[in-house]
């Protein structure tokens, strides 16, 4: 398949992955999880010749600023919001169940469902310049594609929360203390040389012994949080306080929560 808003490229093994919708800082929207979907669920599940995957977002100012605002703020049909979230949780999945370890390369905002695509992938590289925050509660919203689950389970209960519920933004450092980041590098092109070792170390060692190692670790973590949040999530999405989130957002000003 080709791709409009991946860019895929295979050198020595390893395959770049560049999440590329630079204008909108590299927001998921539908077509950018379709795409994933196809490529971790179907072009490349099959491929048993590559040592991993670097994930990295166009541009210099974001990973991911999150899920596409502008496009869901037309989805407001009764049960869309829980319908796509558990969408979204399906094709973040696919990610973390992939069969050969899948590193995000974070340089810039990686904001609400760019964070939690960042944590499904198995490790994390921070550059200086990464900004990690799920504001979905700015939007009157919860996370709804693994944030609730998976910001916990990488930095515990305490911390996750406070980030959830207060929206702040963590540099590099604060995520790499907390957790969130396996390391740290000065710039992007040491970011993606720090995974490059990484997955040229994994790719040295036996390709079933990786494999069955990422399912075990996978076992380790329940499912059922995930399915809470998709519940939560669809409530969320049926409130007054959302619509005026998102309102607010594309108005660029100050939201007016009310508590409906
Ligand atoms: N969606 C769409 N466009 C975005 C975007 C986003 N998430 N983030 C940025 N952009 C666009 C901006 O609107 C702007 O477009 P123009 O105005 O130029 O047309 C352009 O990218 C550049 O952004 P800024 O001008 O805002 O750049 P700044 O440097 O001033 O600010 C920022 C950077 C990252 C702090 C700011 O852009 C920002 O706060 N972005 C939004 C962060 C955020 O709240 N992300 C979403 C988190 S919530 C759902 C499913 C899933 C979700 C929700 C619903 N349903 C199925 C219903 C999940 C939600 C999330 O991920």
């Amino acid at each position: 398949m080709s791709y409009q808003n991946l860019q895929i490229e295979e050198k020595d093994g390893i395959v770049h992955l560049t999440i590329s919708r630079p204008k909108a800082l590299n927001a998921l929207n539908g077509q950018t999880l379709s795409e994933l979907e196809q490529f971790f669920g179907n072009d490349y599940a099959e491929r048993n010749d590559i040592h991993g995957v670097i994930m990295t977002g166009a541009g210099e100012k974001a990973f991911v600023a999150g899920a596409d605002i502008k496009e869901f703020i037309s989805s407001t049909s009764d049960n869309g919001g829980a319908i796509l979230a558990k969408r979204g949780q399906d094709v973040f999945f696919l990610i973390e169940r992939f069969h050969r370890p899948v590193i995000a390369v974070i340089h810039g905002f990686a904001l609400g469902g760019g964070c939690e695509l960042a944590m499904a992938c198995h490790m994390r590289i921070a550059t200086e310049a990464a900004r990690f925050g799920q504001p979905e509660v700015n939007l009157g919203l919860i996370p709804g594609y693994g944030g609730t689950q998976r910001l916990v389970q990488l930095i515990g209960k305490a911390k996750a929360t406070e980030l959830i519920l207060t929206a702040d933004m963590i540099g590099a450092q604060e995520a790499h203390r907390l957790g969130l980041a396996n390391h740290v590098t000065s710039d992007l092109e040491a970011g993606v040389a720090k995974a490059t070792e990484i997955l040229e170390k994994t790719g040295s060692k036996g390709p079933v012994a990786i494999e069955e190692s990422l399912n075990a670790i996978n076992a380790y973590f329940s499912t059922s949080g995930f399915d809470a949040e998709v519940e939560a999530f669809g409530r969320s999405t049926k409130t007054e306080d959302f619509r005026e989130g998102v309102t607010a957002f594309v108005e660029k000003r100050k939201a007016n929560f009310t508590g409906k």
